[in-house]
C-alpha cells in the first residue's frame, strides 16, 4: 500500500481513532505504522495511573477490546470493582478485573522510573501488538474541561458527569512544559513519512492535545507528507462521544465542514462521509483537497476499507 521504507503516522484518541488504526494495521507491515495517542485523558485514580486512550488503542490493536462497550477488555469481570465498593472506594470509574492488571503494571513500572513510552512498549509487547504505539509525550498533560458547572478534569467530565455539563473551552494542564515523544519528532522531521493521518477522533480533546505539545504542530506543518484528516462527524452526529454536543455548545455547526475548518491550514486533505458530500465544495474552497468515503466503521472490513481509502487518497498528493 505504501512505498518501501515509507511509514504512516496516525494521530488518535480512543474508540473512533483506534478503529481506523486497526484498519491501517491490517494493510501495513508493523514497521510501516506508528500510532501516536492522546494522553490528555490520563489521570490518577485509586493510586493507579490510568491512560484510557492508550488502553483503548492497545486493546483494539491486540484484538482484545470490548466492541460493545467501546472501552476496556472483552469478557471482563467486575469482582474487584464490587470489592472496592464494599470498602467505600470511588466506583464511578469502572475498573475491570483484567483491566486492573494493565493499570497495576503500568503504575509499578512508572514508579520504578520507566517512561510512559517504555511502559507502553512493554505492555504492547506482552499483548502481542507489534505496531509502534507511542504516547504523545512522556510528560504529564491533563485535559481540563471548562463547563457551566466549573472546570472539570476530563474523566470527571466524561465518565462521572457523563458529558452533561455544557462545555465552554479546554485547557491542557502541563502542556507548556511537555516535550513531544522523541520518536514522534524524529519521524515528523525525517523524510520517511508517506502520510500523516488524523483519525476520526474528537478534534478538541483527542487531537488538539497532541497538536498542542510544543513543536508538534510546527513539525506537522513542515513535514513533506500530506496531512489527511478523517471526519469524526457523519450527518451532523459524532460516530461516538461528545464531539457534536461540544461543537453545538461552543457555537460551531456540528458538521464535517466545521471540523475541516477547525483544523484549517494544517490539512492537505479531508475525508468526509458520503452522506456529507454536499459539504465538499465548502471544504475545497478552503484549499483542502476533499474525498468522500463510507466512514462509519461497523465491521473490521469497514475499517480496512477506510484505511485503504486513506492511503489511496494520500498517494494523490505524493504523485504531485
Ligand atoms: N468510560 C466510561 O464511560 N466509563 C468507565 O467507567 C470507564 C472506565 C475506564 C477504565 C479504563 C480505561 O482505560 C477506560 C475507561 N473508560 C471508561 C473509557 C474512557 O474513559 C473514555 O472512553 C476515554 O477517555 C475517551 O476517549
Amino acid at each position: 500500500m505504501i512505498a518501501e521504507g515509507k511509514r504512516v503516522l496516525a494521530l488518535c484518541g480512543g474508540v473512533g481513532g483506534a478503529k481506523l488504526a486497526l484498519g491501517l494495521q491490517h494493510i501495513l507491515a508493523p514497521d510501516q505504522l506508528t500510532v501516536v495517542v492522546n494522553t490528555g485523558d490520563d489521570f490518577d485514580h485509586l493510586g493507579l495511573r490510568i491512560c484510557p486512550d492508550l488502553d483503548t488503542v492497545m486493546y483494539t490493536l491486540a484484538g482484545l477490546n470490548d466492541t460493545e462497550r467501546g472501552w476496556g477488555l472483552a469478557g471482563e469481570t467486575w469482582s474487584g470493582l464490587g470489592a472496592l465498593e464494599r470498602l467505600g472506594a470511588e466506583t464511578w470509574f469502572q475498573l475491570g478485573d483484567q483491566d486492573l492488571a494493565t493499570h497495576l503494571v503500568r503504575s509499578q513500572q512508572l514508579a520504578n522510573g520507566a517512561s510512559l513510552t517504555e511502559v507502553t512498549a512493554s505492555l504492547c509487547d506482552r499483548l502481542g501488538v507489534s505496531v509502534n504505539v507511542l504516547p504523545m509525550s512522556d510528560d504529564r498533560v491533563s485535559t481540563q474541561v471548562a463547563t457551566d458547572s466549573g472546570e472539570l478534569g476530563f474523566q470527571h467530565y466524561f465518565v462521572r458527569e457523563q458529558c452533561k455539563p455544557a462545555v465552554t473551552g479546554f485547557r491542557f494542564e502541563g502542556i507548556e512544559q511537555a516535550s513531544p515523544q522523541p520518536d514522534l519528532l524524529q519521524l515528523l522531521r525525517g523524510n520517511t513519512l508517506a502520510a500523516i493521518v488524523i483519525c476520526p477522533s474528537n478534534p478538541f480533546v483527542s487531537i488538539d492535545p497532541i497538536l498542542s505539545v510544543p513543536g508538534v504542530r510546527q513539525a506537522l506543518n513542515q513535514s513533506a507528507a500530506p496531512v489527511i484528516a478523517v471526519s469524526p462527524i457523519i450527518a451532523g452526529r459524532a460516530i461516538k462521544g461528545p464531539t457534536a454536543k461540544m461543537m453545538a455548545e461552543m457555537s460551531m455547526p456540528a458538521s464535517a465542514e466545521a471540523v475541516a475548518a477547525y483544523y484549517g491550514s494544517l490539512l492537505d486533505g479531508f475525508i468526509l462521509d458520503e452522506h456529507d458530500s454536499d459539504q465538499s465544495d465548502g471544504i475545497a474552497a478552503r484549499g483542502i483537497e476533499v474525498s468522500t468515503a463510507p466512514t462509519f466503521m461497523k465491521s473490521v472490513q469497514d475499517r480496512i476499507d477506510l484505511a485503504e481509502h486513506v492511503l489511496m487518497f494520500s498517494r494523490t498528493f505524493i504523485q504531485r
